[in-house]
């Protein structure tokens, strides 16, 4: 690791480790050193958000983006370091640990798929406008029809999941695209998903994305969505899927 990024790192692990967590001075004191052990040696770090909380107004509202990443993400993450703490966890990747889903606690798989799942959907969205590259739209073409099927399909996997969960765009190993959907926090990459592939693009269905502003309309969420789709982030990880570069 380059000594820059891992300043970067550090920084960015000791600040996720410092929140407070209630407990008591002596066992906060220790709970800090663990934590941000854990996210320097492995990389486990929690991500600043892209842009500020209301950037992404009107279509997700300043309180959804607050609460959402700086509680319910962050929650995640401080109880995934906690759950991996002294373990050989610490120092694998969620690629890997994923790869073994079938095998780990449900606290491991729960709190490691809430904190990769925002982690990734974050970098699926932007304030600025973007455009699917040519070699994507050809593949969606491709494999949908036309790029009009593929945002209804798309849609349609998002509004229909039933309960908490994720829509997910993925590339499989034969470079073929398929749009999935998982419960809770699971995602494409466990081993034991029904359709296993790298992802591409992701929505977060729980309700605790929209319904301070949408209410039970999850599907207004979902439409003002494809508003805010980073298609530039998408575009690279399609780039880097199809040369067979599984993303951390
Ligand atoms: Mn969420």
């Amino acid at each position: 690791m380059k000594r820059r990024h891992f300043i970067s790192l550090a920084g960015i692990g000791f600040a996720a480790a410092c929140t407070p967590t209630g407990k008591g001075k002596t066992s906060q004191s220790e709970k800090v050193q663990t934590t941000a052990k854990a996210a320097i040696i492995s990389g486990h770090f929690f991500p600043a958000l892209p842009y500020a909380y209301d950037a992404l107004e009107p279509y997700i509202d300043t309180q959804t983006m607050a609460v959402h990443y700086d509680k319910h993400h962050r929650g995640y993450h401080q109880k995934f370091l906690a759950v991996i703490d002294d373990t050989p966890l610490e120092t694998t990747s969620m690629v890997d640990i994923f790869s073994k889903a079938s095998e780990l606690d449900d606290a491991v798989r729960n709190n490691g798929g809430g904190y990769y799942n925002h982690l990734l959907f974050w970098e699926s969205l932007s304030p600025e406008r973007s455009e699917p590259s040519a070699r994507i739209l050809s593949s969606i073409v491709k494999h949908f029809g036309s790029f009009d099927q593929f945002k209804a399909d798309f849609s349609k996997a998002a509004k229909t999941h039933f309960g908490s969960g994720w829509a997910w765009l993925i590339l499989d190993q034969n470079h073929n695209l398929h749009i999935t959907s998982t419960a809770n926090q699971d995602n494409p990459l466990m081993n034991d998903a029904a359709i296993k592939g790298i992802p591409l693009l992701t929505i977060d269905v729980w309700e605790h994305a929209y319904y301070l502003n949408y209410r039970n309309k999850r599907g207004d969420y979902i439409d003002a969505f494809w508003n805010i789709v980073n298609w530039n982030t998408v575009n690279k990880r399609y780039k880097k899927a199809m040369h067979g570069e599984w993303l951390g």
